[in-house]
């Protein structure tokens, strides 16, 4: 897989009828909303994020998303570290655009991928590096593994990142960030049947899709309440009505991401 397609690699086809989307999907979008260019967010900053950490590779060509939760641990998703190696990873904090050269540039020392992980849509995509150098910026708490109240249907949850504004678009130069509701397991997995594995994911968006993660935002935040509850991991294309995007359901795997960010 090249560089310039390795964030692209989760997007999968998945062999669901609309009709079943259609009638598992009840949220409606925002009335009247305008497609915007994430897929339909508004700009912002790391300024207003400042846990929002750009993975990019060692010329410092952003890929993948991460949240800095300690000084020196960022969790991302197993599926943006597959084939990476500590030396060809840098973590970028204080960067709102991806052409920009200010903030603060890590290396990494380590990198912890879920040692059951196999493809995003067997679950397990979770990730924790290690940075060799402390970030100076504010962390941002992760839900426990008995916070499941954040994943009530209809919970509104808000993602970030720098991916496609469009499946198979360009790169937003500037951090994006959305909203999108938390959508139910039972609809959820009429979207995507097997491939769904509730205790593993958890799915977000509105029925008749326009707001998304896309290409690129893998790895990144999805926050509940400004809680750290999801990675973005991956979907059938990006804000298509009857596809909600799939995140790592990060409570499950808390105990363990606790431990890495401890070690
Ligand atoms: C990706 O390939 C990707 N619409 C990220 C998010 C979604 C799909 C694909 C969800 O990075």
């Amino acid at each position: 897989m090249s560089g310039l397609t390795r964030a692209r690699r989760t997007a999968v086809a998945i062999a669901a009828t609309a009709a079943a989307a259609a009638t598992a999907l009840t949220a409606a979008s925002p009335a009247g909303a305008a497609p915007q260019p994430i897929v339909g967010g508004t700009t912002t900053t790391t300024g207003a994020y400042p846990f929002m950490m750009q993975i990019t590779d060692a010329s410092q060509d952003q890929f993948c998303g991460g949240t800095l939760v300690s000084p020196t641990k960022v969790v991302t998703a197993a599926h943006c570290m597959v084939g990476e190696t500590p030396s060809g990873v840098r973590v970028v904090g204080g960067r709102t655009y991806l052409n920009g050269t200010n903030g603060t540039v890590a290396r990494v020392s380590r990198i912890w991928i879920h040692p059951n992980y196999t493809t995003a849509t067997r679950g397990e995509d979770v990730a924790v590096l290690t940075l060799s150098t402390a970030m100076p910026y504010t962390t941002a708490k992760y839900v426990s593994s008995t916070d499941t109240s954040v994943y009530a249907a209809g919970t509104t949850a808000r993602v970030l990142g720098w991916g496609t504004t469009s499946s198979g678009g360009s790169s937003s130069n500037q951090l994006r960030t959305a909203t999108v509701p938390i959508v139910s397991d039972t609809s959820c997995g009429g979207s995507y049947g097997s491939d769904y594995v509730k205790s593993e994911m958890v799915c977000a968006g509105y029925s008749s899709g326009g707001v998304d993660t896309c290409q690129g935002d893998s790895g990144g935040p999805l926050l509940v309440g400004g809680v750290l509850a999801g990675i973005t991991s991956w979907g059938e294309g990006c804000a298509q009505a009857g596809y909600p995007g799939v995140y790592t359901r990060l409570a499950t795997f808390s105990s363990l991401v606790t431990a890495q960010v401890n070690s």
